[in-house]
């Protein structure tokens, strides 16, 4: 193995340089000239078995909401109930992924990209959400995961990406009753049975903290199925869905193959020390712990902390020793979604041993309001996982950016902003991976425009920009970058 230069070694030897130290003039220059290119190349280079990908999920996407058997979901009664999503779209055609999905695995080929993550609708699957499977339910998914295969591409699937089967909602009011927890597991299992002699990797539930808070609870922003609970509700919310993760991971294990892994993909709350001093980052540590206690720390803990049970007091969720084990099953691998920081923080004097820092109103951000550009996030994320939890695998499930593109006169979208973001950013998981933090891979949200939430057709967040009128896809700027990213395997 050649050896690695550290930013350490290239300072070093910049700094006696500098100081004017002596040097014999030959030597000097043979550093300069021939070790400078090299040493760079070998600090911006990433992992060599590394995975680079893209995500989707089902619902923003697939279109084709009737097709082949399939049960409404949650996000069909909400997109269309009016005045709900920004500009007015739904998801009943979305970008047509259902038709173009052979077209579309060919747009993640051109990126040379070695995986791609997606999600599989439940109500394709169990139209009801429970009860007799739709024979049909899965063929979709077959057609594209053979597909994904034949063009070299490393299928990774979500089972859970938002879009509960509405007649769970109706019945049992979805998350807000065990029986969906359940419901949740029996699906996983069912799924597990039939994919993963092909798929070997499975994420149960994308962002258990999003759509808790947003679509039962009282966020700034509405997803379905646009529900207020009061507090004591909602931590029951909470608490069903770690236990529904919980489940599928034990059904998958029941039901796959040996070799199948599995793990979650959180919206993890990236605490990133205000100032690297040691203080702040065991600051930021605590609070990695405290701030993602519904989720993250029980998972992989097995207990609620102290402080989530002190602050939840009289509202806290109702759970038996029982749930717990089940929702702490190990899990192969923990996917971060990973957008930007969500705390600063600083160490405090107080018993909390943390203090998190108020953004001013002046902190940058992308196209999105609530998208604050803090690239130090993908370091700082994975490190506390793993220093945390001791986690030997991780995924970024998720990083992305929208941006207000626009084709020029010439046809093509030149979205700089974009590939400033991503080199940003993914010079902080560089700076990760070198320093061995064990992130295993990388999916780019998203492979293409699509319908993003409530937002509708407003905020774009692709590496192929969509015409929504025609569906045509158009490589963005970021494609090329991406590409010659992973063509390099390297910054570039
Ligand atoms: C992801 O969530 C989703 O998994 C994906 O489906 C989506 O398309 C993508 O991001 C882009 O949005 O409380 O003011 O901060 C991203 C994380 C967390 C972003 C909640 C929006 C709500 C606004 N999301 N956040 S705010």
């Amino acid at each position: 193995m050649s050896h690695r230069f550290t930013r350490r070694d290239f300072a070093g030897a910049a700094g006696a340089l500098a100081a004017g130290l002596a040097v014999p003039p030959g030597k000097a220059e043979a550093q300069t000239v021939s070790a400078t290119p090299a040493m760079l190349a070998n600090d911006r280079r990433f992992p060599a078995d590394f995975v680079w990908g893209t995500a989707t999920s089902a619902y923003q996407i697939e279109g084709a909401v009737a097709a082949e058997g399939r049960g409404p979901s949650i996000w069909d009664s909400y997109s269309n109930t009016p005045n709900k999503i920004r500009g007015g779209g739904n998801g009943d055609r979305a970008v047509d992924h259902f038709q173009r999905y052979k077209e579309d695995v060919q747009l993640m080929k051109a990126l040379g990209a070695k995986a791609y993550r997606f999600s599989i609708s439940w109500s394709r699957v169990f139209p009801t959400g429970v009860g007799t499977p739709n024979p049909q339910g899965l063929d979709f998914y077959n057609r594209l995961i053979d597909e994904l295969l034949a063009n070299g591409i490393e299928p990774f699937a979500t089972l859970y990406h938002w879009d509960l089967p509405q007649a769970l909602q109706d019945r049992v009011g979805g998350w807000a009753s065990s029986d969906t927890s359940k419901a949740f597991g029996d699906y996983a299992g069912h799924v597990a049975q039939r994919i993963t002699d092909r798929v070997k990797n499975i994420f149960t539930i994308n962002e258990c903290g999003t759509f808790v808070d947003f679509g039962y609870g009282h966020g700034p922003v509405e997803l379905a199925p646009g529900l207020k609970l009061p507090q004591p509700q909602l931590n029951q919310v909470r608490h069903h869905v770690a236990l529904g993760h919980g489940m599928a991971v034990q059904a998958i294990r029941a039901n796959g193959r040996a070799d199948t892994k599995v793990g979650v993909a959180e919206n993890v709350a990236s605490c990133v020390p205000a100032i690297e001093t040691p203080a702040n980052i065991r600051a930021a540590e605590i609070a990695t712990r405290e701030m993602n206690g519904g989720y993250m720390t029980v998972i992989l803990e097995g207990r609620y902390t102290d402080a989530f049970l002190a602050y939840a007091g009289r509202n806290a969720p109702s759970f038996t020793a029982e749930e717990l084990k089940i929702i702490s099953s190990p899990v192969d691998f923990v996917g971060l979604n990973v957008y930007m920081p969500q705390y600063y923080v600083v160490a405090s004097g107080d018993q909390n041993g943390f203090a998190l820092v108020p953004f001013p109103t002046s902190f940058p951000r992308m196209d999105s309001d609530w998208l604050r550009i803090g690239p130090e996030a993908l370091y700082w994320a994975p490190r506390n996982v793993a220093k945390v939890w001791n986690v030997k695998q991780i995924y970024i499930s998720e990083n992305g950016t929208s941006a207000a593109d626009r084709p020029a006169g010439d046809g093509k979208i030149h979205d700089l902003d974009r590939v400033m973001y991503l080199r940003n950013y993914l010079t902080h998981l560089q700076r990760a991976t070198s320093e061995g933090i064990p992130v295993k891979g990388y999916f780019h949200w998203s492979l293409m425009d699509n319908f993003e939430w409530s937002d509708g057709y407003e905020k774009r967040f692709g590496l192929y920009h969509v015409d929504f009128e025609t569906q045509k896809r158009t490589p963005k700027l970021s494609a090329e970058f991406y590409r010659s990213l992973i063509a390099a395997n390297a910054l570039v």
